[in-house]
């Protein structure tokens, strides 16, 4: 009491020095916590991009020193996060899984109207891990597969895609994580440096033996049609009913057309040096990486014709990926470009491409990366 009639007959500028103190004091005590609680192993958990909650994450619970970013944090959440993915809690069995998985049933049966229904099974989402991982727990996986989607505003096709992925690759006793690459506004998008940037993430963040590059409306229609590379890049759709006729349900724009769903190790992307990250827009880039598979003198396989069809899930024109009126232009230069623009661009001497790491969330079924491109620097910096 004593203390608060005293402050009362301070004047006014020594009450709001002593207040400011006093704030600043407690502010300092706060973050000093925070600082301690993290060096201390806890992990950073941001919901939201705010340091809201710290549970006693232990960072060396995970293979990589990111950030941990969270969207829903229910207790169940977390459980996952903290397990590493619930099938690699036990890998008891280190026999090889058979080199025909068992379970495929070949031809699905996936419905339009129904579709949430149709590819989703409850079972299978259970046993994903946090950031969409999943490991076989009886045998060891054939391949393990980073699966790549570049992404924008196709929030109901990746809810769709994610649910039938997670079904049919533990169908396939694939090991694998779903990483989806998504490029910030205003930039426009640009597919080939979203996927460049994804292996690269996806090799921070694991060991993996394939790389499936994956667009986000492709659904396969039989579970034969095997997520797995091969001795040359492989082609994994044989039909698409983007490209439907009146006499074929399931078709390919042209013959050399190498998009949709691809299979490359590492050492064959490399080869090829990547993607071109120039296509700003829509079009061109998947000619341009046909080209460099096959300068880099690779073929590419298809599966047979009737194990890789897809359904096309449908959509309305996509108003945030325009035409890109320049990609003739940049395409007419491709192989001239092949050998100093790339993926190595990200890490060559002076020609380094610079971009920005926005967020990385582990949610529940994929993992998520948020990146910041400057187009104009881009382009500039390759101008011929
Ligand atoms: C092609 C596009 C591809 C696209 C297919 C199928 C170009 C390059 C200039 C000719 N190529 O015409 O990117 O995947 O159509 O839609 O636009």
């Amino acid at each position: 009491m004593k203390l608060v009639r005293s402050f009362k007959c301070l004047d006014i500028i020594k009450r709001q020095s002593i207040a400011f103190f006093v704030i600043i004091g407690i502010y300092t005590l706060l973050y000093a916590g925070m600082q301690w609680s993290l060096s201390n192993g806890m992990g950073h958990l941001y919901i939201n991009g705010r340091l809201t909650q710290l549970m006693g994450i232990r960072k060396d619970k995970f293979n990589n020193t990111h950030n941990i970013f969270l969207m829903d944090s229910n207790m169940d959440d977390l459980n996952h996060l903290v397990a590493g993915g619930k099938s690699s809690e036990h890998t008891a069995n280190t026999e090889p899984c058979p080199e025909t998985p068992p379970g495929l049933v070949g031809r699905l049966n996936i419905s339009l109207p129904n579709i949430h229904k149709s590819v989703t099974n409850e079972d299978s989402l259970l046993r994903v891990g946090y950031g969409g991982r999943y490991r076989p727990s009886d045998c060891v996986a054939k391949e393990r597969v980073g699966i790549i989607i570049p992404y924008r505003d196709r929030k109901e096709h990746l809810t769709i895609l994610t649910r039938h992925l997670h079904n049919i690759l533990q169908r396939q006793q694939l090991e694998y994580q779903i990483f989806v690459i998504e490029m910030a506004l205003p930039t426009q998008f640009n597919r080939g440096l979203l996927v460049n940037v994804g292996v690269l993430f996806a090799k921070e963040s694991g060991n993996f033996s394939c790389f499936i590059i994956h667009d986000v409306d492709a659904l396969m229609m039989n579970d034969r049609n095997l997520y797995r590379c091969g001795s040359q890049p492989r082609h994994l759709v044989t039909g698409s009913t983007k490209y439907r006729s009146a006499n074929k349900e399931y078709a390919l724009p042209y013959d050399k057309y190498m998009s949709g769903v691809i299979a490359l190790t590492d050492s064959q992307y490399k080869k090829a040096n990547g993607f071109s990250n120039l296509y700003f827009g829509w079009g061109g880039e998947d000619d341009d990486f046909y080209i460099r598979v096959t300068n880099a003198k690779m073929t590419f396989k298809r599966p047979e014709n009737d194990v890789g069809i897809y359904l096309a899930i449908p959509h309305e024109n996509d108003l945030s990926n325009p035409i890109n009126p320049s990609r003739v232009d940049i395409l007419n230069k491709a192989s001239a470009r092949q050998s100093r623009e790339g993926i190595n661009s990200f890490y060559e001497n002076g020609k380094k491409i610079g971009y920005k790491r926005y967020a990385i969330e582990y949610r529940q079924y994929y993992t998520w990366l948020l990146i910041g491109v400057n187009e104009a620097a881009i382009v500039k910096q390759f101008e011929e």
